[in-house]
């Protein structure tokens, strides 16, 4: 009788605890194979001498590069909206209303000078148009920061004749390594060869980080020991690139500060060694990191009168709170801003575009995400 006891005690038990597993797997979420997998684990050395591990994942299943400015602008805009948006709301006077415009538009960032000629240009189109309310002044006032953007086009060139020459020139730790990476990728995704290009002979540890993009992009690279003539490591990436038939040079360059006049002269010969023969170049492409705001704006001065540039890359704008710097950086420089980073991944470069920057960055919708994050 106790043996029936416990056989019966054992089988209710094995089936609650049956059903119970089979239950559990049910309502957990289906899991999808990953579209990247991990291939390979290496040390590589953080600009700051740290030595970080990363994940090298192939590049074939890294080409997806998605124009979702909204996400990568996030604090930008929620920081310009959350100022900016107020001016729909309430029953304020016209003067409060420009008050509140002018406060969003210093606190992005936009400078001073440019704030007041915004303001200026939208009170004058006010005028005109004879209306008074929030919505008119946002309008207005979103319609004269589409006037600080350049029309000219904002696309990578590349040569008919290869190999194209790229170079890509910033003050250190603005993401110039980082963006050369995605930039890698974006071309081998539009099936061109490429050979990155060492330039950075300054720092032991430069050439490292770019061959693990090279590796992780599948170019070639071309490098030298620490020390070496930046020109001469472009000069023999060119000559390899046109003797094994690459598409396209990405030339990676030191980054100290420009106070140091002899960077800005090593600049200009990289850029007369970029220009001749066989290689073309076809963009000079400044970095601007977006966190250092205003700062910023002085060191790219610099930059685009030593080497001149034919457009901007703006990095970190996914930390960076104020979004007015990419109108700055355009208006001041004169040049299009061609990509923004907006993330340390390899697919966190985004083609710009000024409409549907401002759009995402004035978009009045966001007044729901701030409800939710306060
Ligand atoms: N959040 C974020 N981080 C970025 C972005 N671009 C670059 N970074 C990070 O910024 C740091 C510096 O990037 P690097 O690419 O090494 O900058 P660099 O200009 O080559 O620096 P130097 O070689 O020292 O002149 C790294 O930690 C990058 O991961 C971006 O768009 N967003
Ligand atoms: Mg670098």
């Amino acid at each position: 009788m106790i043996t029936v006891t416990v056989v019966l005690a054992v089988a209710v038990v094995l089936i609650v605890s049956t059903i119970y597993l089979v239950s559990r797997k049910s309502r957990s979420k289906p899991s999808f194979p990953s579209k990247t997998s991990v291939v390979a684990r290496r040390p590589i050395e953080a600009p700051n001498g740290a030595v970080i591990s990363e994940a090298i994942e192939p590049i074939s299943e890294n080409l997806v590069l998605p124009g979702d400015i909204k996400r990568g602008i996030g604090r930008a805009r929620l920081a310009f909206a959350r100022l900016f948006g107020s001016i729909l709301g309430g029953d304020k006077s016209s003067q409060q209303l420009w008050d509140e415009v002018e406060e969003a538009l210093l606190v992005s960032d936009l400078g001073i000078d440019l704030t007041t000629s915004v303001l200026d240009g939208a009170k004058a189109s006010m005028a005109v148009s004879d209306s008074t309310d929030g919505v008119g002044i946002a309008a207005a006032v979103k319609s004269q920061l589409r006037s600080l953007f350049v029309e000219q086009p904002r696309d990578l060139s590349y040569s008919q004749d290869s190999p194209t020459v790229w170079l890509v020139v910033g003050v250190n730790g603005v993401g110039k390594t980082t963006s050369i990476g995605k930039l890698s990728a974006m071309a081998a995704a539009d099936d061109r060869k490429v050979i990155l290009a060492a330039g950075d002979t300054f720092r032991a540890a430069a050439a490292d980080q770019l061959q693990m993009w090279a590796e992780r992009t599948a170019a070639d690279i071309v490098r030298s020991v620490p020390g070496a003539d930046p020109s001469s490591v472009v000069f023999d990436a060119i000559q390899k690139a046109a003797a094994r038939g690459f598409d396209l040079v990405i030339a990676d360059t030191a980054g100290r500060l420009h106070t140091k006049s002899n960077l800005m002269d090593e600049l200009r010969k990289l850029r007369r060694t970029a220009e001749r023969d066989p290689g073309h170049l076809t963009e000079v492409l400044l970095v601007l990191d977006a966190t250092t705001g205003q700062n910023g704006l002085v060191q790219a001065r610099e930059f685009a009168k030593a080497v001149g540039i034919t457009g901007v890359v703006l990095t970190k704008l996914d930390g960076s709170a104020k979004g007015g710097i990419a109108l700055a950086a355009e208006a001041e420089l004169g040049v299009p801003i061609k990509l923004v980073g907006v993330g340390e991944k390899v697919r966190d470069l985004i083609a710009f575009s000024p409409d549907e920057f401002l759009d995402a960055l004035l978009e009045m919708d966001v007044q729901n995400e701030l409800s939710d994050e306060d």
